[in-house]
């Protein structure tokens, strides 16, 4: 029999890739915008391709994908279909990345990728009632310095980002590389997160937060293999983003069932829940919470605390914070 399924509290989503959010209708819409010609012949044989193995073989398919954005016009329509979505999830505050890199190596300058971007972020308090931030990552399989020189130029530009990121292939990829970066973001008065414990070790995330100093921690699963940082992520309280539906797809998990979340949960670690690449895997926010609902039969409180979290992890002022809570 069917559990009844409790409605997905407000909430806050902070681990949040805009390219992520490209549907495949969006694609073939802004192909078809923009003249392009694409590697499928229909939607079904682009949905087919939507089997990942791993981390990999997702972002082969991501920077694909990403190929049709190409004016402000297409950044901004994606995002704000984003929020639209959102919003019906019960979003109430995004802190979203985006992949500056990924536009900039495919000749799209930040003028127009940031540009297209902000210009819905710029009008969603009103139009979507959720409030935003915006996070520049970098990725992490490109060499340090061009992170350098681009963070120099988002800030040159005077570009809207509260913080920097790190994602892209993590394995082989170490944060101890993006030490400079990391010191460099701090100085301009930004704050940071960084992918690390997805497929990575647990090294990683000790990394990210004893080099990096980041403030966050995007995915962070795999501390489950190391019990003394399990009680260090505890005691430091440090937020840990998780993406069930990602985990998943990715198979970063054998499947939902053994998922860590309930274990997270039990260890009292500073878990959110979110939804990562929701055009890729199956899942905007609340489709997460009820696939961990369904499966896990989380409490009320379970999923209030799981909200709360959200909302005090994320860089929004504390006055907006409290609004939230
Ligand atoms: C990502 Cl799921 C995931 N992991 C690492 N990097 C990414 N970029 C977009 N989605
Ligand atoms: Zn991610």
């Amino acid at each position: 029999m069917p559990v009844d399924l409790l409605p997905t509290p407000p909430c806050a989503e902070l681990h949040l890739h805009i390219e992520g959010t490209l549907e495949p209708e969006l694609i073939f819409e802004l192909a078809a915008r923009n003249g392009l010609d694409l590697p499928y012949d229909s939607l079904e044989d682009l949905r087919a391709r939507y089997r990942f193995t791993d981390l990999q073989s997702f972002l082969d398919l991501y920077y694909s994908n990403m190929d049709v954005l190409r004016t402000e016009a297409d950044f901004t329509d994606m995002t704000r279909a984003y929020l639209r979505r959102a919003s019906a999830a019960g979003v109430r505050h995004v802190e979203m990345m985006m992949d500056p890199q990924a536009h900039l190596v495919r000749g799209v300058p930040l003028s127009v990728s940031v540009g297209g971007v902000w210009a819905a972020l710029a009008r969603s308090e009103e139009e979507f009632g959720i409030s935003t931030e915006l996070i520049a990552a970098f990725l992490r399989d490109h060499p340090v310095a061009e992170a350098l020189e681009v963070l120099e130029e988002l800030l040159a530009m005077g570009a809207p980002i509260i913080g920097i990121g790190l994602d892209s292939a993590e394995v082989g990829n170490p944060p101890s590389s993006f030490i400079d970066l990391y010191r460099r973001a701090r100085e301009a008065g930004l704050r940071s997160v960084a992918h690390a414990g997805e497929e990575g070790p647990p090294a990683y995330i000790e990394e990210a937060l004893d080099l990096l100093q980041a403030d966050r921690i995007d995915h962070g699963i795999r501390c489950l293999d190391d019990p003394d940082l399990v009680d260090r992520l505890v005691r430091e309280k440090v937020p840990l983003t998780v993406c069930p539906l990602s985990n998943v797809r990715l198979q970063a998990v054998p499947g939902l069932a053994e998922h860590p979340l309930p274990r997270m949960l039990e260890h009292g670690l500073n878990i959110s829940v979110n939804s990562d690449d929701p055009a890729y895997f199956d899942g905007y926010v609340d489709d997460n919470f009820r696939a961990v609902q369904e499966t896990f039969g989380l409490s009320r409180a379970q999923l209030a605390l799981l909200a709360a979290n959200s909302i005090e992890a994320s860089f929004a002022s504390a006055g907006r914070r409290a609004e939230l809570l």
